[in-house]
């Protein structure tokens, strides 16, 4: 073969886990024409195909190269017929006339903006759409459309603007920061960190997701309940779901459904808007890697290593202290649902008056810290990684792989983990950064 560049071909690993995906890509015109394929494909319920573009779009994103010619593409694993002619036509006429009749599509940018209102899913977008509802707007003048909402989709609604601007890295810290001036107060020690997006070097995001432990492993049982009475006395509640009751080795190894149905986890966690004060200081906070490496170095606990030899033998005392914990949340769960009877009228009120803080999503994700990095490799994702890493996990190795654990379902054992770059040797895969698992 001639040294002509524009015959030279990559060479992409099978899966996505084990290649390099750094946020920008050195295509990024192709990856957006195929993401708005995918995207148009989920909203028409068409998964295969949501998945083929996705797929093609994420060995695109892994390519270290700029692409001038189709022959560098040909043949690439996982970059199938349709999506090669969809990359031709960018590279030799600068477009796609399939993705410009998406993009100048009215409908598609409905079903956008619609979906990225908190609770709404792509069938109620569809529904409302047919029912000749277009904007954010009508959704609140159409009151005949009202007694069909939900409560999250009223909080969604009535915060729109508040939730649909994107959280900084930086804010999202200080609000890192907040809520562990306030776990000071129940349980000191506590380890926070800012997983989701914002680990994998986005500058902004639509949430905060964050992954509290202690060193100390069943320091963290009830803790979610106590926390979150506490940020509510505070005021800095406006809305969530708790989750309880699921941190139990128990329920980790029940789990033993579709491999990658299970895409949720049994953590304790809450899930929910927060009033954060507009003037909230962005901190100049380095300390989420440091707060890492803190864990790194905390040697196994008892029960971590009970884990490790796979006993995962239900103790009396500790099923008791779950139970006692159990009234407290349901106590707490209460309360909380109390404090968000407020009427879709009231939300819209109360959103539109000039306020002191911003509504902004928040995840807390409360994982004992035996099973904290895969907890945070899960939680880092992004979705296509995962994926990846539990398809390999599942075929190559045989083993499940949730942000639980990596597991061998048919010995009842699992293989404990003190860091990330462990969590990747037990998976026999070369370690990759999590800057660079954006597929
Ligand atoms: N995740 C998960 N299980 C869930 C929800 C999320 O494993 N039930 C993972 C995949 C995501 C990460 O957690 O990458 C965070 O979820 P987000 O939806 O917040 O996604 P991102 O943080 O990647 O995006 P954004 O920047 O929009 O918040
Ligand atoms: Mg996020």
């Amino acid at each position: 073969e001639s040294q002509d560049s524009g015959k030279k071909e990559a060479i992409v690993k099978e899966y996505a886990c084990m290649r390099k995906t750094p946020l920008k890509s050195k295509n990024p015109d192709i990856v957006s024409a195929l993401e708005t394929l995918s995207e148009n494909a989920f909203f028409h319920d068409d998964e295969a195909r949501r998945l083929a573009f996705q797929k093609a779009a994420g060995v695109i994103k892994s390519l270290n190269f700029k692409i001038k010619n189709i022959n560098q593409v040909k043949g690439l694993h996982d970059v199938g017929k349709h999506s090669l002619e969809v990359i031709k036509d960018i590279i030799e006429e600068g477009s796609s006339i399939e993705v410009e009749n998406i993009i100048n599509d009215p409908w598609f940018h409905q079903m956008k903006a619609f979906q990225s209102i908190y609770g709404v899913g792509p069938s109620k977008a569809k529904k409302w759409i047919a029912q000749n509802v277009f904007t954010i707007d009508d959704l609140i003048e159409r009151t005949d459309l009202h007694s069909s909402f939900d409560h999250r989709m009223e909080l969604g609604i009535s915060f729109y603007k508040d939730l649909n601007t994107q959280v900084t890295k930086q804010h999202a810290l200080a609000i890192k920061n907040l809520i562990q001036q306030h776990l000071e107060e129940i349980l000191p020690g506590c380890i926070l960190v800012l997983a989701g997006g914002f680990r994998r070097g986005k500058a902004s995001g639509h949430d905060a997701d964050i992954l509290l432990t202690h060193p100390i492993e069943g320091k963290e049982i009830g803790l979610l309940p106590k926390l979150l009475n506490l940020l509510s006395d505070s005021g800095l509640v406006l809305h969530g779901t708790m989750e309880t009751g699921h941190n139990n080795p128990q329920t980790i190894m029940k789990d033993k459904g579709k491999p990658l149905a299970s895409n949720v986890d049994h953590f304790d966690k809450w899930i929910g808007i927060m009033k954060i004060d507009k003037n909230l200081k962005d901190l100049d906070s380095s300390d989420n890697e440091n707060d890492l490496i803190q864990l790194e170095q905390n040697s196994l606990t008892e029960t971590s290593i009970e884990t490790k030899k796979g006993r995962l033998s239900k103790k009396r005392s500790f099923v008791q202290t779950l139970d006692n914990n159990e009234d407290f949340a349901r106590d707490t769960k209460k309360k909380l649902a109390s404090n968000s009877k407020m009427s879709f009228e009231q939300l819209l009120a109360l959103s539109s008056k000039d306020k002191q803080w911003v509504a902004r999503r928040v995840d807390i994700i409360v994982v004992p810290v035996s099973q904290f990095f895969y907890a945070l490799v899960g939680w880092t994702g992004n979705k296509w990684f995962n994926r990846s890493l539990r398809l390999y996990s599942q075929r190559v190795l045989g083993l499940k792989l949730t942000s639980h654990g990596l597991f061998d379902l048919n010995r009842g054992t699992s293989l404990p983990a003190n860091s990330e770059h462990q969590v990747f040797d037990n998976l026999k895969l070369e370690y990759i950064e999590p800057t660079d698992r954006n597929c």
